[in-house]
């Protein structure tokens, strides 16, 4: 009798919440951690799921990606284009995907030796990109990003297949209490929250400016808060770089302040777990969300 294999991380399709355990390890290389990093860093994003960098980018280099951003800003502020994502009830633009075909400036950037080395030693592999977004939470109208794990959408919708991908945050503000930094449950990611809701067709259309289907129950968020022994923000100057687990529940606020709260989030994926079909017989979401086809390794220039 040849036993089905069971789903490890369903959601979507459940009648109640679940939580699973994390199947695979979350810091894949067991050799020498990357130069630079300081000592304890690899323990730290095993044990909470994200470590933060600070400056790793100085003033004049904040400044030139600063330029480029408001350069994407100003082509694509009035463009009808599917990776111009915008704010619920306003104009402002949200999010601008798929940054490496827009400025090569970001495709360099995707390819910084201390960001590439992380990604390439936690994944234990060579990585590709496989989804990037400028998030520019505009002072006054951007508004928030509810709880979930990225990991959930991209292995229901993208068909990722394990936890073998991480996000890596390069702030372009600086990110303090007042423009809606980054919040995260430390240690939610070695537990898998399978969600109750069904996933709409084209889910990506609406869910890139307000997620409402794939997002943890009030039990999940409130048992791991309590396990974390509490919620944690990610404040940093501009310059400052944060890496995050595929499967950390984050989210974060409304930018009140009249100051932007922008990064760039660019996901590194291995080349080992790239996107099979999406679960649940959903049509695969477009290239620019989730890379699928002319995939190369990076590498440092
Ligand atoms: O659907 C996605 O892939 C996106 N959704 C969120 C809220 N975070 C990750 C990613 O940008
Ligand atoms: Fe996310």
């Amino acid at each position: 009798m040849i036993s089905l294999a069971r789903e490890p991380y369903p959601s979507r399709n459940l009648r109640e919440p679940l939580l699973a355990r994390r199947r695979e390890p979350v810091v894949w290389s067991c050799g020498t951690a990357p130069e630079g990093l300081p000592e304890g860093a690899l323990a730290s994003y095993e044990k909470n799921g994200y470590f933060v960098l600070p400056k790793v980018f100085t003033d004049s280099q904040v400044r030139m990606m600063q330029r480029e951003m408001q350069r994407l800003l100003d082509k694509y502020c009035g463009s009808h284009d599917a990776t111009v994502i915008r704010e619920p009830g306003s104009d402002a633009v949200r999010s601008l995907f798929d940054l490496p075909t827009m400025s090569p400036m970001f495709q360099h950037l995707a390819c910084h030796p201390r960001l590439l080395a992380f990604a390439q030693h936690v994944l234990d592999s060579e990585v590709y990109l496989h989804q990037s977004r400028l998030n520019f939470k505009p002072g006054l109208t951007g508004k928030e990003f509810f709880w979930h794990s990225d990991f959930e959408t991209w292995h229901m919708e993208d068909g990722m297949p394990a936890m073998r991908a991480l996000s890596c945050s390069v702030l372009l503000t600086d990110n303090d209490e007042y423009n809606g930094p980054l919040l995260v449950i430390p240690g939610s990611h070695k537990t898998y929250v399978g969600c109750v809701g069904e996933t709409p067709e084209d889910n990506y259309k609406s869910s890139l400016m307000s997620q409402t289907v794939g997002t943890p129950s009030t039990e999940a968020l409130t048992l791991l808060t309590d396990q974390a022994g509490g919620l944690a923000s990610v404040k940093g100057p501009a310059g400052t770089v944060v890496f995050f687990d595929s499967n950390l529940l984050h989210g974060s606020a409304g930018n009140i302040s009249p100051y932007p709260r922008a990064n760039v989030f660019m996901v590194y994926n291995s080349m080992e777990n790239q996107l099979g079909a999406p679960l649940h017989g959903l049509n695969p979401r477009p290239e620019h969300i989730a890379r699928r086809s002319l995939i190369q390794p990076l590498h440092t220039p």
